[in-house]
């Protein structure tokens, strides 16, 4: 075991830069050449690697803290000798050192690219040791007037970013990159339409060459191939962090590289870091706000489905586009806003109808003897004013059925069922503008005529437009009837985030075998679409064959 003092290699240009990261803490394990800081100047950023390996004793900086070449970063506890290891980092650091001083070698490919007042190739200047390196952003399109040394593109290698620059002035021709593409000196950019004279300045990756010499004399210290992009930016325009050109997210190659492996949108994230910086802890924040629901990246924004048909295509990748017609060139149309409630039900509807795995059991209940008791009903009770229809059974016949099978009368929140413990049931009514839902609360402590009266004063304020939200809110369970009007079955839609849905359509005069003979009977066709993320068929049909049952033979509600 020793203690290593880790120091601050050969940076280049790099003098008094601020600390915007502290990358390891105290009782990390840090490897050889692992970033230890990120530091930053006006013009770029840098990670600084260790020169060791070893457990991080110390930390001598702090966030803020300005630096420069031998700047005491932190103690290392190596496995190794000390006095063994410090000299190996020693001359790591001064090979790099040297050959900065070197003579800079010749001007670079920008130098080669033509001159020529109109078409004009920008190719990729030396950048030293960078080679294949990916190009992560363009920052130009088509049509864009630039200027000498505006920045084109950023490339990245694993360890820094840079950004290259134009060796002329002119508009934009021809982009001759694409993103991920890899480049190397040399490497043809875009085409330009230049202006006469705006040819550049042939030097502007000289002192990239410069400091990529000094990485490329000092293989010992790989860590100081960092100062190549960084020497480079100080002699070229790169984007000043504290005003990111136009949307381009600030951050560094380690966080740019780990956005990208998990596929976050670095635009979209708000950096919490120096000058608005991007930190590993606002990447962390962002993706636990996706995961919670609480945050959509605009991808997902784009994908969530939409009210308008003509959106379908985008909510779900793959599906044809809504068809676009001009129905006019077929017969004289006339257009029709949706009304409010349309548009409102329509998108609910929509979204229940995607979202919940609905399966509908169809089933009939023999209301022979119940309809017979409601006519009688009806006729004792004829100066009441109050109808009892069949629906206010069936209401009654629900909460019984809720009370046999509980997960019926649940939500699901996340892979969590919220089981209610109340009885609030919904029923369907058709208005002028469109379909509601309004709620019978507490139906299982009311009888047949409070839920019947309740039912037609909701029914009339429906038609009129004057339903509340708290008329409409706080459901069970809803019944769908079509019974006044006619049909056999359909497939109501669940009123989510109820989980089940009892559809009712016209009785009708059926004939039943008994055993002996076939009965006419009245028979009640039922539908019930339920969540098969909740509900299993088996008990489906169960609840299908009581609340039958109920109807068929009312007084067993009172077992
Ligand atoms: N079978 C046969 N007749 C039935 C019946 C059934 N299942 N249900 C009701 N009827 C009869 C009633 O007895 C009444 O007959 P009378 O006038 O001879 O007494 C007649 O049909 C009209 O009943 P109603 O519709 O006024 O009363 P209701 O209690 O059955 O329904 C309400 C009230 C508000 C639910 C209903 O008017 C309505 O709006 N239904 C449409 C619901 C709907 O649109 N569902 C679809 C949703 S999915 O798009």
């Amino acid at each position: 075991m020793a203690l290593v003092e880790v120091k601050v290699p050969d940076i280049g240009d790099f003098k008094d830069v601020a600390i915007i990261e502290l990358l390891v803490k105290v009782g990390d394990t840090v490897k050889v050449e692992q970033s230890l800081i990120t530091v930053e100047s006006d013009k770029a950023s840098m990670e600084i690697p260790s020169s060791h390996a070893g457990v991080v004793k110390e930390l001598k900086v702090k966030l803020g803290d300005t630096m420069n070449e031998g700047s005491l970063l932190l103690i290392l506890e190596t496995a190794g000798d000390a006095a063994v290891a410090a000299p190996a980092a020693a001359p790591a650091v001064a090979a790099a050192a040297a050959p900065v001083a070197a003579p800079a070698p010749a001007p670079v490919a920008a130098a080669a690219a033509p001159v020529a007042a109109g078409r004009i190739d920008v190719l990729v200047p030396d950048i030293g040791d960078f080679k294949d390196v990916a190009v992560i952003e363009i920052l130009v399109k088509v049509g864009d007037t630039i200027k000498v040394e505006q920045s084109l593109i950023t490339v990245e290698s694993d360890k820094a970013s840079m950004e290259i620059p134009s060796s002329h002035a002119g508009v934009v021709k021809e982009l001759k990159v694409a993103l991920g593409d890899k480049i190397n000196i040399g490497s043809l950019v875009l085409v330009l339409e230049g202006a006469a004279g705006a040819a550049a300045p042939a030097v502007v990756a000289t002192p990239v060459a410069a400091a990529a010499s000094a990485v490329a004399a000092a293989p010992a210290a790989a860590s100081v191939a960092v100062a190549a992009p960084v020497s480079a930016a100080a002699a070229l325009p790169a984007h000043n962090p504290g005003t990111p050109t136009a949307g381009l997210p600030h951050a560094s190659p380690s966080i740019r590289k780990f956005a990208r492996e998990l596929g976050l949108p670095l635009e979209e994230i708000k950096g919490s870091g120096h000058k608005g910086r991007i930190t590993q802890t606002d990447l962390e924040s962002f993706v636990k706000g996706v995961m919670a629901g609480s945050l959509q990246t605009a991808a997902q924004k784009a994908k969530a489905p939409a009210a308008a048909p003509a959106a379908a295509g985008g909510a779900f990748p793959g599906l044809l586009p809504w068809p676009q017609v001009d129905f006019a060139k077929f017969g004289p149309v006339e257009r029709k806003d949706l009304s409010r409630i349309k548009k409102i039900s329509g998108a609910n509807l929509h979204r229940n109808w995607v979202v919940i795995p609905h399966v509908t059991n169809h089933d009939d209940a023999d209301i022979t003897d119940l309809e017979a008791f409601r006519v009688q009903l009806n006729k004792e009770n004829e100066k009441s004013g109050v109808k009892v229809t069949m629906l206010a059974f069936m209401i009654k016949a629900a909460v019984a059925a809720l009370k046999k099978f509980p997960e019926f009368n649940s939500s699901l929140d996340g892979d969590t069922l919220v089981l209610k413990n109340y009885f609030h049931i919904g029923f369907a009514a058709d208005t002028p503008n469109g379909l509601v839902v309004p709620v019978i609360r507490d139906a299982d402590k009311k009888g047949i005529f409070q839920i019947s009266q309740e039912m037609s004063e909701l029914a009339k304020k429906a038609r009129d437009g004057k339903l509340g939200p708290a008329d409409m809110t706080g459901g069970c369970f809803s019944i769908s009837s079509l019974g006044g009007i006619g049909g056999k079955y359909f497939t109501p839609i669940i009123n989510a985030p109820e989980v089940a849905i009892m559809g009712v359509c016209k009785s009708s005069i059926e004939p039943k075998w008994d055993g002996k003979a076939f009965q006419p009977r009245l028979t009640l066709p039922l539908s019930l679409s339920w969540d098969h993320r909740v509900i299993d068929g088996a008990a489906a049909a169960r609840f299908n064959v009581y609340f039958a049952s109920l109807l068929a033979d009312f007084r067993r509600i009172a077992l």
